[in-house]
């Protein structure tokens, strides 16, 4: 059957003259064009069309932003892998999602686990035509792989309509236009810092400046030099907090932003407070999730509330259910309830995964969040909570609890394992893991568990903390009582 003709994602790649030489793209010291983008996408798109779907070997790096805007423009689904993911984590992400072909930058070591793909390395000075786009909007765009409560990380399939809206939906509430020039310093395997933070901008026709990784310096300079926008975890604003009171140049520079928007997690009054004590500027909170992209956001021109995400973006409807699934009729304020979206915004499935697939949608196509929530009389939403306690969020990253169990149940000096996470000012959460030593004498150290889970699963799912028990406290069914170990 005929592919369909779908308005194509990025307009601005078509763009000729004047506004074809814009900057599109910079990483450290390289930068494209948007003439120059449109050309290296092209060639690779070139050399990958007809492929089922392609892993790209997400480094912090202009490649990969040229891979995925390739893909995009190919048709072809792109699977974005952590480049620091263990050997466990990524032999799952590529058994579940079978790409054909592996798209990474000339110089990157690519570990034994992507030796049996077909590796095309992005040219980011190469020169191709730009394809037609030959997709229908229920394309799949890309598989994100996010972690559950229990068992290895699931792919979430995000389509293209899903893209195109969220972005939309932001550009209306965040007045994001061409003229915008973003600063960032998040990873590009996951949705903040990849749809968000270098689709959006081109989207939009405006640029990105990647910082590669974050720093307070780094963010500081480039909103200095004439960056309107900056995203983060609310771990780099915290890092901001902390070193605005010692930094009238950093201080400067929030102040002269347009916009400064945190989200993946929620970002502490605290926080909000002392960063508008120095700059005189509100950060704005938005609230989204691997599966619906983005929900809901305070808005440019609405009122910067500490502690909410806003109001519902444009196209997504958001209610609040009791335990039950009723619908909570109130904005009080004070009911709380599990947040449920529906929209455009939504993936399509986890691939590979009908019954998690069937599981987190209701009969009327509602997305159950796994996050509570109240709603004040004017709609604003402040999240209080979730549901499961086996969602870890550190570093703005979610970790699921079993998955790290498993990894440290595989050490030999572990006997039982669980694992929580509790406060922290800069991660939000950290990872504590609770031990039972299959030795009691020779109990493992922290050092040596934390390098243990880096290397099967990522260094961000590593245990920060390590407690040892002659125990762990379990219930009549032998379940471990979690809570418990919260209150040691
Ligand atoms: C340390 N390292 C190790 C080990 N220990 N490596 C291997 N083995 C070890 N045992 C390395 C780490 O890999 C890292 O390297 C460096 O040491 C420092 O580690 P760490 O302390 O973990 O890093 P950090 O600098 O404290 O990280 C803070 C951070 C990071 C920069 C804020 O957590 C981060 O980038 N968070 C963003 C998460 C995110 O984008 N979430 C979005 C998903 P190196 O520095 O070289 O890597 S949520 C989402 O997408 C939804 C839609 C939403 O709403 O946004
Ligand atoms: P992820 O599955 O990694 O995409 O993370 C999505 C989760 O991050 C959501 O379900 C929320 O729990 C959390 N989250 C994202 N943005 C915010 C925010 N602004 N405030 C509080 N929690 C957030």
């Amino acid at each position: 059957m005929q592919k369909g003709h779908a308005s194509p994602l990025f307009p601005a790649l078509a763009d000729t003259g004047a506004a074809a030489d814009r900057p599109a793209l910079r990483f450290g010291e390289r930068s494209l064009t948007y003439a120059e983008l449109a050309a290296a996408a092209g060639a690779t798109a070139g050399r990958i069309g007809g492929a089922g779907r392609v892993a790209v070997w997400a480094s912090p790096a202009m490649e990969t932003a040229v891979a995925v805007v390739a893909a995009l423009l190919a048709g072809v689904a792109a699977v974005p892998l952590n480049p620091k993911s263990g050997d466990r984590e990524l032999a799952h992400i590529l058994a579940d999602s079978a790409p054909s072909l592996v798209l990474a930058p000339p110089d990157a070591e690519l570990p034994p686990a992507l030796a049996a793909l077909e590796r095309v390395d992005v040219d980011a000075r190469a020169r191709g035509a730009v394809p037609e786009e030959h997709a229908d909007e229920g394309d799949p765009a890309l598989v994100v792989y996010t972690s559950g409560t229990t068992g290895p990380p699931k792919g979430a399939v995000i389509p293209r309509r899903a893209l195109a809206a969220t972005l939309d939906a932001l550009a209306d509430a965040w007045r994001w236009t061409g003229d915008d020039v973003l600063v960032q310093g998040l990873p590009l395997f996951h949705v903040h810092g990849l749809v968000l933070g270098v689709l959006g901008p081109l989207r939009r026709g405006g640029s990105v400046r990647h910082l590669g990784r974050f720093s307070t310096e780094g963010a500081a300079r480039e909103l200095n030099d004439g960056a309107t926008m900056l995203f983060g975890v609310p771990t780099m604003y915290h890092r901001i907090a902390e070193t605005l009171p010692g930094d009238p140049e950093l201080a400067k520079a929030l102040a002269g932003a347009r916009l400064l928007v945190s989200g993946s997690a929620a970002l502490p009054v605290h926080d909000h407070e002392r960063i508008a004590a120095v700059t005189g500027r509100r950060v704005i909170e938005r609230y989204g999730m691997t599966e619906t992209l983005m929900n809901t956001s305070v808005r440019a021109d609405g009122e910067p509330r500490a502690g909410t995400v806003g109001v519902p973006l444009p196209g997504v409807e958001l209610r609040l259910v009791e335990e039950d699934g009723t619908p909570i009729a109130d904005l009080d304020g004070e009911s709380v309830g599990e947040i449920q979206v529906r929209g455009p915004n939504l993936f399509t499935e986890y691939l590979n995964r009908p019954d998690a697939t069937a599981a987190a949608f209701t009969a009327d196509g509602f997305f159950r969040t796994g996050d509570m929530a109240v709603r004040d009389p004017d709609g604003y939403v402040r999240i209080v909570g979730r549901k499961a306690t086996d969602l870890i969020k550190s570093g703005g990253y979610k970790i699921g609890a079993g998955e790290i169990e498993n990894a440290l149940l595989e050490h030999p000096a572990v006997r039982e394992a669980a694992v929580t996470g509790e406060p922290d000012p800069d991660l939000g959460e950290r990872i504590v893991a609770w031990i039972v030593p299959a030795d009691p004498a020779a109990p493992p150290a922290l050092g040596t568990l934390a390098d243990h889970v880096a290397g099967r699963l990522a260094p961000h799912k590593r245990p920060r903390v390590v407690r040892h028990l002659d125990a762990l406290p379990r219930n009549d069914m032998g379940k471990v009582m979690k809570r418990a170990l919260g209150h040691d």
